[in-house]
């Protein structure tokens, strides 16, 4: 019999979405990613799991997340409701500074996310090569030059701060439209199709999986 160690084992990838918060009932971040449970992309099987909206929690799930999965490669997604397309951040910062209450009932003002930690960190996934292919797939993309100060940018820090010692391990971060539900009951929101957010994902994992060093490509602006 072979011994454990001379099994082959499929690489993982490890996708995060959100619960709902503010008074949402949906959120496309986790319905996007749970969509894609133990699919198989370019030879690596994608493992979903839901983070809670909360300050800290979010972040000690995600790191629980890591250290059972053992993934390759970890996408977070979260919702950016009024983006209309999707947008891989660029950067994380070292700051919380809430607009709204989260989960718990927390709201932090101007704390760090990790106490003495560096003030930011930028993505490792090839944000522009992901850009660039779901351009080429017909899927609205743009990078984002700001995660905001909210959950998303503390799980987003969180996650980089963690991989910062995990060398060979990538990550990184995507904001993602609202789902047409959501933008009915607000006029002039933006929204894209559950459909449409899930193939996103698709070719964005599979650019990931395949583009070792990303590409350079033009795509500043102001915000
Ligand atoms: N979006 C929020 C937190 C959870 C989510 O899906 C954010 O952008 O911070």
């Amino acid at each position: 019999m072979p011994s454990a160690a001379a099994i082959p084992v499929a690489p993982t990838v490890l996708v995060t979405g959100f619960e709902p918060f503010d008074q949402d009932l949906v959120n496309p971040s986790w319905e996007v990613a749970r969509a894609l449970e133990g699919a198989s992309i370019a030879g690596a099987t994608v493992r979903a799991v839901q983070l809670p909206c909360v300050f800290g929690l979010g972040a000690e799930r995600l790191l629980e997340a890591l250290h059972t999965l053992r993934p390759q490669l970890v996408v977070g997604l979260g919702l950016a409701g009024g983006r209309s397309d999707w947008q891989p951040e660029r950067v994380a910062i070292n700051c919380n500074d809430a607009r709204i209450l989260d989960n718990a009932g927390q709201q932090p003002i101007d704390t760090a996310v990790v106490p003495g930690g560096p003030a930011a960190y930028f993505s490792s996934l090839p944000i522009k090569a992901i850009v660039q292919a779901l351009r080429a797939a017909g899927l609205p993309a743009a990078v984002s030059n700001s995660a905001g100060t909210f959950v998303c940018n503390h799980v987003f820090y969180a996650l980089m701060h963690a991989l910062a010692t995990q060398p060979g391990v990538r990550g990184g971060f995507v904001h993602v439209p609202c789902l047409p539900e959501q933008a009915a009951r607000s006029p002039g929101m933006p929204s894209m199709a559950l459909a449409t957010q899930v193939q996103a994902l698709r070719v964005l994992l599979h650019t990931a999986l395949t583009t070792p060093v990303d590409i350079a490509m033009g795509d500043g602006r102001e915000h």
